[in-house]
């Protein structure tokens, strides 16, 4: 049985539906800091708040879970505006929620980011293991929280693990307050208006992956043979590595008059500007056989498709 928090989230809100696809809906916990009664329709679903040590124990012992998943977090834009409140639930939270796989002896996930790279790290094709000196908060977290996970692992024997996923991209739940949110805001105003204003410049390249990639990383890590796990918890996984342009003509091929124009957002494209223009994955496909099947056409066509008919 797997806890989730964050469940709510853009990554949280698809994953429980792909856990309960696979593990069946009675063994996937939902929880997230406020409760939403069409997710209780679907299976267990619990408020919980993970500053609140003893609230995420005490639903983790009374539904006997066996995993933690852990994604409830500030991401990087919201994480620069509040930077000591994203310490306190981006740090605080993980603490906690390691503290109580520590204690229950759980098997424990939670994501790093290609955020957790900086302007000092090698830029293209990031490897492995570099040079992690990040200039935002949410980066900060991102490498502290690798440590941190690394450390349960090594001093108590956690079954920590972790990918850093690149910018997420999905049509169910738009994210809150990334920098690469662009590359999904794009989608819904290709189909709304079939023109979008950039805060990101042109040329800005990044690491991006459609939501199904990376949904099927984490159940294929986590049910990975442990013995072949060189690295634990900031597997580099990628699939696409593109600029605001390049969305714009994979968009085009569907859409011929959708338009691209740009209004940079200095804050958002200085962290930007700091993370990789591509990363390298060759850990992950070696060491647990991850492999993303979407490129930026095959991911254009269904999000184009899926927001047509979610939209209209
Ligand atoms: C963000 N979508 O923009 C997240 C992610 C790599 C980007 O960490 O903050």
């Amino acid at each position: 049985k797997i806890l989730i928090t964050g469940a709510l989230g853009q990554i949280g809100s698809e994953l429980i539906t792909k856990l309960r696809t696979e593990y069946g809906e009675s063994n996937i916990v939902a929880t997230d800091i406020r409760f939403s009664e069409e997710e209780a329709q679907k299976g267990p679903f619990e408020v919980v708040d993970v500053t609140n040590p003893d609230r995420i124990y005490q639903v983790a012992k009374a539904h006997q879970v066996d995993t933690i998943m852990h994604l409830a977090a500030l991401l990087s834009a919201t994480a620069e505006k509040m930077p000591k409140t994203a310490w306190d639930i981006n740090m605080g939270g993980l603490m906690n929620a390691l503290e109580v796989a520590r204690e229950l002896n759980l098997q424990f996930f939670t994501p790093s980011s290609i955020g957790a790279f900086g302007p000092s790290t090698p830029k293209d094709s990031t490897p492995q293991d570099t040079l992690q000196r990040p200039t935002t908060m949410y980066g900060v977290n991102k490498v502290a929280g690798e440590l941190l996970c690394d450390y349960y692992f090594q001093r108590f024997g956690v079954d920590t693990r972790g990918v850093r996923f690149p910018g997420l991209i999905s049509y169910v739940t738009p994210p809150g307050g990334g920098t690469t949110d662009y590359a999904v805001e794009i989608y819904y105003e290709a189909i709304k208006s079939k023109a979008y204003t950039s805060y990101i410049a042109e040329g800005t390249y990044m690491d991006m992956m459609y939501m199904p990639d990376a949904l099927h990383a984490i159940v294929q890590l986590m049910e990975a043979d442990p013995a072949k796990l060189e690295h634990r918890n900031a597997f580099n996984i990628s699939a696409i590595s593109a600029e605001p342009m390049d969305f714009a003509k994979a968009i085009q091929r569907h859409i011929p008059d959708f338009k691209l124009s740009f209004h940079v957002d200095p804050v958002r494209q200085k962290i930007a500007d700091s993370w990789p223009n591509s990363i390298d994955s060759s850990a992950a496909e070696a060491e647990w056989g991850f492999k993303a099947k979407y490129d930026i056409d095959a991911m254009t066509k269904e999000m184009l498709d899926r927001l047509e008919l979610k939209l209209k």
